[in-house]
């Protein structure tokens, strides 16, 4: 699997002659070790930081990532300059990037208050406010993300919130990632949590001697990581909340005659080198033999030449291309699938964007590869996976705060309302609550 006559291709399916749950199968997604098992593993170590503390972040630390030589758990702003060295264009291409996804996250900010007059003199508002203290989880493992940590931090900043703390698994010498450390640094960031895994999400949902209890923990990470924000966000007592649900990354690629195949199999490839259990699609519309052929070849080719060929063959063995009739079709599968990323190389496809129902982000056109979003163009890399793109935003500059409403009337506008609150309260046999507008109108001039 993963490979037809040797070759790094993906199962090939022409909707036409292929029955419908063949289809349906091949859009499933690999399915996830058993959150059981995971949840059995995690709950004692969520426990474990709630009663040792720092101590037992130290320990994780030392035990899961060879850290032994640290003796604390976290490290506070000011960060030290030497910890942030890096070369000159590494500096550049964060600082545009910074620019970038601040400018289209402080576009998204609702400065003033929505106001409607429902009835007269009956006026209720919406504003938002920041959440005070978030927790942005920045996964270690196979690369270093400092981009993760950009697309959490920057929303967080412009959002306003007060305390932004980063956490992150350190380095077996104990370090961080001086990427990491300047852009925490960027954002302001109160510190960085030297842990990873669900002992990390513990940390941040409870607060230790030395961490920062907050009230929203975000960002990706593997399945231990998911299992602990599922953990801690349904611990009422911990007053915490969480972004989403992470699942491993996935791109879909819609793409037609008009497709410049060597594209193609770029982008397919940008995502598959993210991890064995990556999924990515291709849905090529019309294509013939020779059509699909040229784009296997260049995947193959493309792939053979990459570092990361191994993990990218993993990914492709349960990657699927879908030959299908027309865009509609395309698009239909699209929805169904709702993927993170969705690529759209085909004519028009700024009209195809309109059909579009569930993904998401989406890229438009030649010459928007999905890295673009993933770095420097400015929208979030911080997406639903796993189909959630049906009922989830990506993070975007809400997921950093809350809407409060208001409601103010004057004497004429409770007036106005009164007849239909005293009789729904009345319904209700709620009689406290009729009075409190009787009470009022009894002492109306
Ligand atoms: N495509 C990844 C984000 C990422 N890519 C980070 C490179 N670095 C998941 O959306
Ligand atoms: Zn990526």
């Amino acid at each position: 699997a993963g490979l037809v006559d040797g070759r790094i291709q993906m199962r090939r399916y022409r909707t036409a002659d292929t029955p419908h749950h063949i289809v349906k199968d091949a859009l499933q997604r690999p399915s996830q070790r058993a959150t059981d098992d995971i949840m059995n593993i995690v709950k004692p170590i969520i426990k474990d930081i709630q009663t040792g503390g720092d101590a037992a972040v130290l320990k994780y630390t030392h035990q899961f990532e060879k850290a032994t030589s640290l003796t604390s758990p976290v490290l506070k702003a000011p960060f030290p300059q030497r910890l942030m060295q890096l070369p000159q264009e590494t500096v550049e291409a964060i600082d545009m990037s910074y620019e970038n996804i601040r400018k289209f996250h402080a576009a998204q900010r609702e400065d003033k208050p929505l106001q409607v007059e429902t009835m007269p003199g009956v006026v209720c508002s919406r504003f938002s406010r920041p959440i005070e203290r978030v927790g942005l989880y920045v996964p270690g493992g196979t690369a270093v993300l400092p981009s993760t940590a950009l697309m959490l931090g920057v929303p967080a900043m412009v959002a306003g919130c007060k305390t932004i703390v980063l956490a992150s698994p350190p380095r077996s010498d104990g370090s961080i990632t001086p990427e990491i450390v300047y852009v925490a640094h960027k954002i302001g960031a109160e510190s960085i949590v030297l842990a990873g895994g669900a002992q990390a999400v513990a940390a941040l949902a409870y607060g230790t001697e030395s961490i920062s209890k907050v009230d929203k923990v975000l960002g990706p990470g593997n399945q231990f990581v998911t299992a602990g924000k599922m953990v801690v966000s349904n611990d009422t007592t911990a007053g915490v909340s969480i972004d989403m649900p992470a699942g491993p990354s996935e791109v879909l690629v819609v793409a037609d005659r008009t497709a410049n195949p060597a594209f193609v199999a770029s982008d397919l490839l940008s995502q598959a080198e993210h991890g064995v259990d990556s999924q990515v699609i291709l849905i090529a519309v019309g294509l013939d033999e020779k059509g699909l052929g040229t784009i296997e070849d260049e995947l193959h080719a493309q792939a053979s030449a990459l570092p990361r060929v191994d993990i990218v063959r993993g990914a492709i063995e349960h990657s699927v291309t879908l030959v299908v009739e027309d865009i509609e079709e395309a698009m239909r599968y699209s929805n169904q699938y709702a993927p993170e990323h969705l690529i759209l190389q085909v004519e028009d496809a700024g009209k195809v964007l309109q059909t579009v129902e569930n993904a998401g982000s989406v890229f438009v056109g030649p010459w928007t590869p999905e890295s673009v979003g993933d770095y420097s163009a400015g929208v979030n890399h911080s997406l639903p996976t796993y189909g959630y793109a049906k009922q989830y935003s990506g993070v975007n500059l809400s997921s950093f705060t809350k809407h409060i409403t208001s409601s103010n009337l004057t004497q004429e506008g409770l007036k106005n309302v009164s007849g239909a609150v005293m009789q729904l309260a009345k319904i209700e046999e709620l009689e406290a609550h009729r009075r409190a507008v009787s009470i009022r109108m009894e002492h109306m001039t």
